[in-house]
C-alpha cells in the first residue's frame, strides 16, 4: 500500500511538473518544444503540445493550433518551424532558410501533419463546446488545404502515399531507414556553419557532422530552386523517400479530418478525403515487407525499401491500415524487440548492428511514438502488449521525468530537459 502511494504521490508530482513546463515553454499562444535547444514553434511538437494544454486550458489549446496555421503557405503547406522571435540558439534559423519573405517566417519544408488528430481530441475533450465548434469551423479548411498540399506537392504521380525530400520532414531525423537514401554527394561549396545543437546536448546523442553535410547540401539546393518552389522540389531533391512516420499520420489524420467534415456537414470534402484513404491503402501495399513482416520505408528513387525496421514500422497499426494478418506480424517483431529491450518501444530493432541506444533516432525511445504505436495495438485487440507499452512509458518519466527521449536498456533520460511533447503525453495520456 505504502509503494502504491508512493507511485501515486510520484504521478501527481509529474502532472503539476507537466503543467509547469508547458507554462514555462509558453511564448504567447506557442510553445516552444524546449527552452534554448528548440527555441521556435515546431509543427508536430506543437500540435501534439495543444492536446496536453487542453486538459487544464481548453482556449490556450486552440489558440496553438490556431499560431501554428498562422504563418500557413498560399498554397497550403505549415512548415516545420515557424520563427516567431528571434533566437539565436538554434541552428539554422531564419537567416539561413531564407524563405522568400524578409525575415523569413518559416522553413521551407512540412512536418508529419497531426494537426487534423489534435483538433478532434480538442473537440471531443470539449468542456466549452459553442467555443469549440466556433475554433473547429475556422480550423478545418485550412487543414484541409495543408493535406491536399501534401498530396499535389508530395505525390503528383498519385501512388496514393506521400514522399518526403528532407530527413528533417520525417521527425525522425537521423533515422538509419535514411543510411542509403543519403549517400548523394555533399555541395562543394557548402557555407561553412557553426551547429547549436552541441552547446545544449551531448554529441554523443545527436546527429554526426556527415549528416549535418547532407541536410545543409539539401536546404541550399531547395532554397535556389525558386525558394523552396514545392513544385519543382520533388523533382530535383537527390532525397526522396516514402516515409512511414509521415504517412501513418496522414492517414490516421484523414480519418479524423474525414470526422471533423461530417461533423461540420461537408459531405464534399469528405468524399474527397475518403478518396485519399482509398489510395493510402493501396500505397501502403508497396511498404510491406513480408519476408521480415514489417513495413519499411522505400528509396523512392532505387524503388529499394530500407534496409532497416525502425519503430515507424508499427505506425501503420496506429493508422489502421494493416490487414489482421499484417498486425499479427507487426506484434511478433514487437515482442521480439521488447524482449531485448528493459523499455519499450526503441526507435530501432536492437538485433540490428546500427542500434545505438543514445543516438538521436538509432534506438532511443520517444513517448509521442510509444503512445501511437499503443493506441493502434489497442485498436486491433492487443490490449496487453499496448498496456506494457503503456506502463513503460508511465515507468520512463516516473524514473527520469520530462525529457526529450530515453534510453531503452537504462531508462535514462536523454536530449533536451523540460520538454514540452513529453509533458503533453503525461497529461493527456498517462494521467
Ligand atoms: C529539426 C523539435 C524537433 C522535432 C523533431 C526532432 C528534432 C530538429 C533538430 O527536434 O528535429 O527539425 O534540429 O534536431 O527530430 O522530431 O520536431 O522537438
Amino acid at each position: 500500500e505504502y509503494e502504491e502511494r508512493l507511485e501515486e504521490d510520484v504521478r501527481s508530482h509529474i502532472v503539476r511538473n507537466s503543467i509547469h513546463v508547458l507554462r514555462m515553454n509558453d511564448r504567447g499562444g506557442y510553445t516552444v518544444p524546449a527552452e534554448g535547444l528548440y527555441p521556435f514553434q515546431w509543427n508536430w511538437d506543437s500540435a501534439i503540445v495543444s492536446a496536453g494544454w487542453a486538459v487544464f486550458d481548453e482556449e490556450r489549446s486552440w489558440e496553438e493550433l490556431e499560431t501554428l496555421f498562422s504563418d500557413q503557405w498560399a498554397d497550403g503547406m505549415v512548415a516545420s518551424i515557424n520563427f516567431h522571435k528571434f533566437s539565436e540558439t538554434y541552428f539554422p534559423g531564419p537567416e539561413i532558410w531564407g524563405t522568400p519573405e524578409k525575415p523569413s517566417k518559416t522553413s521551407g519544408i512540412s512536418q508529419p501533419p497531426v494537426a487534423a488528430m489534435a483538433a478532434r481530441f480538442l473537440y471531443e475533450h470539449a468542456e466549452m463546446q459553442d467555443l469549440a465548434k466556433e475554433k473547429i469551423e475556422v480550423l478545418f479548411p485550412k487543414m484541409l488545404a495543408w493535406h491536399r498540399w501534401w498530396y499535389k506537392a508530395r505525390d503528383p504521380e498519385n501512388r496514393g502515399v506521400v514522399a518526403i525530400l528532407h530527413p528533417w520532414e520525417s521527425g525522425m531525423d537521423n533515422s538509419p531507414a535514411w543510411d542509403e537514401p543519403m549517400k548523394f554527394r555533399i555541395d562543394i561549396d557548402l557555407p561553412p556553419y557553426v551547429r547549436r545543437d552541441l552547446t545544449h546536448v551531448d554529441a554523443s546523442m545527436r546527429p554526426t557532422k556527415d549528416t549535418y553535410d547532407h541536410y545543409l547540401t539539401l536546404l541550399y539546393r531547395f532554397k535556389k530552386t525558386h525558394f523552396y518552389d514545392p513544385d519543382q522540389l520533388y523533382w530535383i531533391s537527390p532525397f526522396h523517400v516514402t516515409d512511414l512516420c509521415v504517412n501513418s499520420i496522414l492517414f490516421r489524420a484523414n480519418r479524423d479530418l474525414r470526422w471533423i467534415a461530417l461533423q461540420l456537414g461537408k459531405q464534399e470534402e469528405a468524399m474527397e478525403i475518403e478518396r485519399w484513404l482509398d489510395d493510402g491503402f493501396k500505397g501502403f501495399n508497396m511498404l510491406w515487407d513480408d519476408q521480415t513482416g514489417v513495413y519499411k520505408c522505400q528509396d523512392h528513387i532505387t524503388g529499394k525499401l530500407a534496409n532497416a525496421a525502425t519503430s515507424a514500422a508499427f505506425l501503420p497499426l496506429f493508422a489502421g491500415v494493416a490487414s489482421k494478418e499484417q498486425a499479427a506480424k507487426l506484434v511478433a517483431n514487437l515482442e521480439r524487440w521488447l524482449s531485448k529491450v528493459k523499455y519499450g518501444v526503441p526507435s530501432l530493432d536492437p538485433e540490428d548492428p546500427r542500434f545505438d541506444q543514445l543516438r538521436y533516432w538509432r534506438g532511443p525511445v520517444w513517448l509521442i511514438i510509444n503512445w501511437m504505436i499503443s493506441n493502434g495495438l489497442r485498436h486491433y485487440g492487443y490490449e496487453e502488449l499496448a498496456n506494457r507499452i503503456k506502463q513503460d512509458s508511465i515507468d520512463l518519466t516516473s524514473k527520469a521525468g520530462l525529457r526529450e527521449y530515453f534510453d531503452p536498456m537504462t531508462g535514462d533520460g536523454c536530449g533536451g530537459k523540460q520538454f514540452s511533447w513529453t509533458a503533453a503525453m503525461c497529461l493527456a495520456w498517462l494521467d
